[in-house]
């Protein structure tokens, strides 16, 4: 069994005491980070909520497994922060949703555009509107950010769009929106200027955006 698959496994398995070992080998045989979480992590956390949702796995799986997820984060982030070429590009401000406590992809989408030179500032998770309006306030963000992981709760997406225009702010920050259900049509539909599938492709469509801007 190949490393990255042996990593899959654990994720899968919820396995957070052999997790950490396993990474480390990865890292070590000179894998690259992106490559674990994306091969590996992302997409054992994919299988379990596939099994969760179809009754073959229950709520211990999910959290063991989002648990096992966290650990090889804790070990991979520090370590990506190290190689990168920081230039403070720009700043993000970013939260899940309303209603919603999910936040292993938000936290991931953090650390890539950290790793892509943006100050983030983090909300946590189930972010009441006026928080967002808040924080624009306070910190200017070219970018806002909502992470979404519950179909239910992204229907408060409209919601948070319009405390952003009713505080007058919505035409001062980009908006991005992402999370396992969310679509490109999902963000169109609400004039929602990026979408992304995954924390790299997140990262890279941020700078895009400032670039387009300046
Ligand atoms: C782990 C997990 C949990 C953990 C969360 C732990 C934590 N700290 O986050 C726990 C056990 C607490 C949990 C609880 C629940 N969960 Co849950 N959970 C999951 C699971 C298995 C994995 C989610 C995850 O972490 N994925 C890994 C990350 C890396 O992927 P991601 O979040 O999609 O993020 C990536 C991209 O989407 C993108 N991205 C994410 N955010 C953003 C933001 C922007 C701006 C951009 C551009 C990109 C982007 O980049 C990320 C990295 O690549 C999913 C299954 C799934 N298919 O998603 C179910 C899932 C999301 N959960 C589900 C459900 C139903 C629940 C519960 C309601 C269960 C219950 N009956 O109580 C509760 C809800 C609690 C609440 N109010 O939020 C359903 C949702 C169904 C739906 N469509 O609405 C899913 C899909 C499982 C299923 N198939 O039924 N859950």
């Amino acid at each position: 069994m190949s490393i990255l698959d042996k990593i899959y496994e654990l994720t899968v398995q919820g396995n957070y005491r052999e997790i950490g070992e396993e990474v480390k080998k990865a890292v070590d045989d000179g894998i690259k980070i992106d490559t674990i979480i994306n091969e590996s992590l992302s997409k054992a956390m994919l299988y379990v909520g596939d099994r969760f949702g179809e009754g073959e796995l229950y709520m211990p799986d999910m959290l063991l497994a989002a648990k096992t997820m966290k650990t090889a984060m804790d070990i991979l982030k520090p370590l990506m922060k190290g190689d990168e070429h920081i230039s403070e590009k720009g700043t993000l401000v970013i939260g899940t949703v309303k209603g919603d406590l999910h936040d292993i992809g938000k936290n991931l989408v953090i650390t890539m555009a950290e790793g892509q030179g943006f100050k983030v500032i983090d909300l946590g998770i189930d972010v009441d509107y006026g928080k967002f309006v808040e924080a624009i306030n306070e910190y200017r963000p070219d970018i806002v950010a909502f992470s979404g992981l519950l179909t239910t709760t992204l229907g408060n997406i409209p919601d948070h769009i319009k405390a952003l225009e009713d505080a007058g702010l919505r035409k001062q920050v980009i908006l991005a929106v992402g999370g396992a259900p969310v679509t490109r049509e999902f963000a169109d539909r609400y004039g929602i200027e990026i979408y992304a599938p995954d924390a790299s492709t997140a990262a890279k469509e941020f700078v895009k955006a400032l670039s387009e801007k300046k």
